[in-house]
């Protein structure tokens, strides 16, 4: 049984990726979700992943035994690993390499979109204060969005065409831009508008507003 430790559900883009992967692949897991930003937060994910941040997975095999992997990229390249079947990265060995190309950096760099335009699930807003940096990942991303689908228009709606770790890695870009109003070409949101139609994405928006300030509140002071 797969056990994956998330962070809040509105802020948390790393725990989203995994996350996503375990739901849109209809793998059976159990959550339990950690307030980041109180006291005691670091010592609570501590008692799970030993990196002190989440993402983490505990796995437990069928002889019982216990492996714990944090870090997001890592979970999901495990989840592929275990559920070979799933073809949770493209079956091709081209497309897979491309997949894991992009997927990497995502997961190493875009800093400016990570600082400059944090997770919210409750933020709906028009970001008008544009850094170059800022410019640059946003033209990046654009650009790796509109390369991917138009490579791969006629496989499906996804990167890859068929959803895959890839569009779980940027999945939480695109829930900034929605929140944010960066505006993208027509092919780029168009791929945003069908992260966001996800049922799997909208459970997790919805799980997100309902943490609502006045409780994580309560939680810090508890
Ligand atoms: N590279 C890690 C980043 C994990 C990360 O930074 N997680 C944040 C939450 S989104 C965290 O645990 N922050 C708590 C802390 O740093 O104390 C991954 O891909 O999982």
């Amino acid at each position: 049984m797969n056990h994956l430790i998330i962070g809040n559900q509105k802020y948390s883009s790393w725990s989203l990726r995994p996350w996503l992967v375990l739901k849109e692949f209809e793998i059976g897991f159990h959550e339990s979700k950690i307030y980041l930003y109180k006291t005691d937060s670091k010592q609570q994910i501590l008692k799970y992943s030993p990196s002190g941040k989440v993402p983490a997975l505990i796995y437990t095999s069928p002889q019982d035994e216990k492996l714990t992997i944090w870090d997001s990229l890592a979970i999901c390249e495990f989840l592929a690993e275990q559920y070979p079947n799933l073809e949770l990265w493209p079956q091709d060995s081209f497309m897979r390499a491309e997949a894991r190309s992009v997927s990497h950096e995502m997961h190493s760099g875009f800093n400016a979109i990570r600082n400059d335009l944090p997770m919210n699930c409750n933020t709906k807003m028009i970001f008008t204060n544009i850094s170059e940096a800022l410019q640059m990942d946003i033209n990046r991303v654009g650009a790796i969005w509109k390369n991917l689908r138009e490579k791969y228009a006629s496989k499906g709606d996804f990167l890859f065409g068929a959803f895959s770790i890839c569009d779980a890695m940027f999945a939480p870009i695109a829930l900034r831009f929605n929140s944010y109003g960066i505006k993208v070409g027509i092919i780029e949101q168009e791929y945003i508008n069908s992260l966001l139609a996800l049922k799997s994405i909208q459970e997790w928006i919805t799980e997100g507003l309902k943490e609502t300030e006045l409780l994580e509140m309560c939680e810090i002071r508890a």
